[in-house]
């Protein structure tokens, strides 16, 4: 098995409850897909045949996941995006047919070889940046086979490119147009039909539901959460993006992995956030695309010590981001995280809010060895600046995928 130490790195570990976990003069370790050691870089074990990475000082953290994309999809929706320059709202859009259902649309129409490589340069875009780990939700299909369809395509992209990759159902994401006016029907469709039907074809991992005015009601998409849940799978929701229903405290009290968006959350229900241990995954992408002016209540979540991740939520309509950098850099200026709670969001709590924090998002002995390599001597330098990538070298469980300034 090969060895590879790291020395001569400053190391963001993100062990700990806050802050970056930081150790300068520091080496790692890896052995195999694992990290084996970590510490003070005078006490480090130099095995024989190890491959020694003087990383000059260079910060070394833990992979970032990206916890919440809309990646796989047919077609664009730049046409809607000078829609709205023109004045339209979202909400016009979604209810004049165009929005998410002009994507429904493309994407049904869209082979699977065509959805693939339309995702693969978006995928490649959040990897050249240190993505080592990321989900990717259904939810442009709206009836079986496309639901199906769209997960075979998120499930190639994790297997070809050697990703840990979470592949969420989200068919109620909005409703299709045959069932215009029958939201229950399709509700009782999602859950008779196409829910398990993904399920029993081995491609899903997670349940996802957008709860709100344009989507679906809370009542609604708890069904769809409860049925999920007898069939043994996570849960998750979209909720509190446009407006309150009351979603959050609903997933949460179910013990959703993580309630997401969150703009319009109650102050009241985030002591109920809090108790669940869900995590509170922010979408800045979307709240700037929007231009969005309701924050989410940050401070509240903040006290209460509500874990908040942070995602691109890369979608063709609210957040055709697909830079977790350009997110960090958006959470520290309009939602006035510290750059310690962004690098958080993208390790640590992006894994946590995916389940697989035992495995990933930290740079702990034991766990995976996704690991970046960056050209910056601090962490806050990732939040700070815009527009360049200062990813030198990405190893994903043990492997190389980038070497950049080690070539
Ligand atoms: N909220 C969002 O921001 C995305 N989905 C959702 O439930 C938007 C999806 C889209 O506009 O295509
Ligand atoms: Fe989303």
């Amino acid at each position: 098995m090969s060895q590879t130490l790291f020395t001569n790195a400053t190391l963001a570990t993100l062990q700990g409850e806050s802050g970056y976990g930081l150790q300068a003069q520091a080496a790692l370790l890896v052995d195999g897909e694992r990290i084996a050691w970590l510490g003070d870089a005078a006490g480090a074990p130099a095995p024989d045949g190890a491959e020694v990475v003087d990383c000059g000082h260079r910060l070394l953290t833990p992979g970032l996941v990206d916890c919440h994309t809309h990646l796989v999809y047919g077609g664009d929706r730049a046409d809607e995006f000078e829609l709205r320059l023109e004045g339209a709202s979202y909400a016009e859009i979604a209810a004049r047919g165009g929005g998410i259902l002009s994507t429904v649309a493309a994407t049904r129409a869209a082979s699977e070889a065509q959805l693939f490589a339309a995702a693969l340069p978006r995928i490649r875009a959040l990897l050249d940046e240190g993505v080592t780990a990321l989900e990717i939700k259904s939810g442009y299909g709206l009836d079986s086979d496309s639901e199906i369809k769209m997960l075979r395509v998120a499930e190639r992209l994790g297997r070809e490119l050697g990703l840990r990759l979470q592949k969420t159902f989200l068919g109620a994401h909005a409703l299709p147009p045959e069932y215009e006016g029958r939201a229950d029907d399709y509700i009782d469709l999602v859950c008779d039909e196409m829910l398990p039907r993904a399920r029993a074809a081995g491609l899903v991992d997670a349940v996802d539901v957008f709860i709100e005015s344009i989507a679906f009601s809370r009542a609604q998409g708890e069904r769809v959460l409860e049925r999920a849940q007898q069939l043994g799978l996570p849960i998750k929701a979209h909720v509190e993006q446009l407006s309150d229903l009351g979603g959050a405290a609903m997933a949460a009290g179910r013990g959703a992995l993580s309630v997401d968006h969150l703009e319009y959350l109650a102050a009241k229900d985030v002591a109920a956030l809090a108790a669940s241990g869900s995590v509170a995954v922010l979408l800045p992408g979307a709240y700037y695309v929007l231009r969005e002016t309701q924050l989410p209540p940050i401070e509240a979540l903040r006290e209460h010590g509500v874990p908040m991740a942070l995602a691109t939520d890369a979608n063709p309509g609210s957040s055709p981001i697909h830079s977790l950098l350009l997110i960090m850099n958006l959470a520290c200026t309009l939602f006035r995280l510290t750059p310690a709670e962004a690098l958080r969001g993208v390790t640590r709590n992006a894994a946590r809010a995916l389940g697989m924090d035992g495995e990933i998002g930290s740079l702990e002995i034991g766990k995976q060895a996704d690991l970046v390599l960056w050209d910056v001597d601090r962490p806050a330098m990732l939040s700070y600046r815009v527009g360049v990538n200062p990813c030198a070298a990405v190893m994903r469980a043990g492997a190389w995928h980038k070497r950049g300034v080690l070539a």
